[in-house]
């Protein structure tokens, strides 16, 4: 056994010393690191950036295998703790049994599984269609995720899509409760609204032990200074920044060249080479070939 302390005890321990982990969002191992180097506290594996990645909508259509992949080699690429983004489990109770097996295989601290139906429609598109499991049914599927890790360090978040759905927050706390008394370990609650009063009203009205988690990407105007001072939420998420972030710098760099018939006026625009051989660490290639093969 490894003396290193597990990825979801390191996630619970900045919770403890910090009050508030802030998840940065990432689809690959680079962007992992660039995360980490940034100085996050965790790493969200988002299912809307690895569907971009793959230029397919957030829609249930990325497999549990493609994502695992790119979670895994995030997980070799990065110190920091992952929280995976496992949809609706990728199916039902029994698919989910499967899941959480490999995820914390795969050495993940934690998964977010939502009460959706599967397959699933991304949360933030005008006009989604989003069908909810029954209570009962997400119930069992937390259940089977508890019951399927090997070790308590390992998270399962439950993510209600009640107020997505615009069921009001009274369905979102029912569901919440519910999926706390199911062994949920955090809730996760999500938000479209443009500003943080829903979020804001369901975290004062949250009767629960269970600590919260936002993704406050609708509603950015609510810091993490804020979010601290509500006292409940503990993961603030930043949902899809890496993607945005990355698409924008590539239409910019793209267009630049376009218009000006080459490369000659991108200069310090764009990553010099050389931040690209840090990144890939070619100093530790280079060593090991004066090292191994002289
Ligand atoms: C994701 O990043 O995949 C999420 C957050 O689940 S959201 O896209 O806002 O639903
Ligand atoms: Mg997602």
């Amino acid at each position: 056994m490894s003396k290193e302390m597990s990825k979801g005890r390191k996630l619970r321990k900045t919770i403890k010393e910090r009050g508030l982990a802030r998840v940065m969002a990432a689809h690959s191992p680079l962007s992992a690191r660039l995360v980490q180097e940034a100085g996050f506290d965790g790493i969200w594996a988002s299912g809307f950036e690895l569907s971009a990645l793959y230029g397919l909508p957030d829609v249930s259509l990325v497999s549990m295998t493609q994502h695992l992949d790119m979670t895994r080699a995030m997980a070799t690429q990065t110190s920091l703790p992952i929280i995976a983004d496992i949809d609706t489990g990728f199916g039902n109770a029994i698919n989910v049994i499967h899941a959480i097996k490999e995820y914390e295989r795969a050495g993940v601290a934690a998964v977010v599984i939502e009460d959706k139906s599967f397959p699933k429609v991304t949360s933030l598109v005008e006009g989604g269609r989003q069908d909810l499991v029954p209570i009962k049914e997400f119930q069992g599927k937390i259940a089977a995720a508890i019951d399927n890790r090997t070790s308590a360090d390992f998270l399962i978040i439950a993510r209600t899509e009640a107020l997505i759905a615009g069921l009001g927050e009274a369905e979102a706390l029912a569901r919440a409760l519910a999926y706390e008394e199911a062994g949920a370990d955090m809730i996760l609650v999500h938000s479209k609204q443009d500003t943080p009063a829903e979020i804001e009203s369901f975290v004062r009205n949250w009767q629960g032990k269970t600590p919260i988690v936002i993704v406050p990407t609708a509603y950015p105007e609510m810091t993490e200074k804020q979010a601290l001072a509500l006292g409940k939420i503990k993961v603030l998420i930043y949902g899809n920044h890496a993607i945005r972030a990355s698409i924008q710098a590539m239409q910019d760099a793209f267009a630049n060249i376009i218009k000006h018939g080459g490369a000659q006026e991108i200069g310090n625009d764009i990553a010099a080479v050389t931040e690209v051989f840090r990144l890939q660490k070619m100093d530790q290639v280079k060593t090991n070939e004066e090292r191994y093969l002289s």
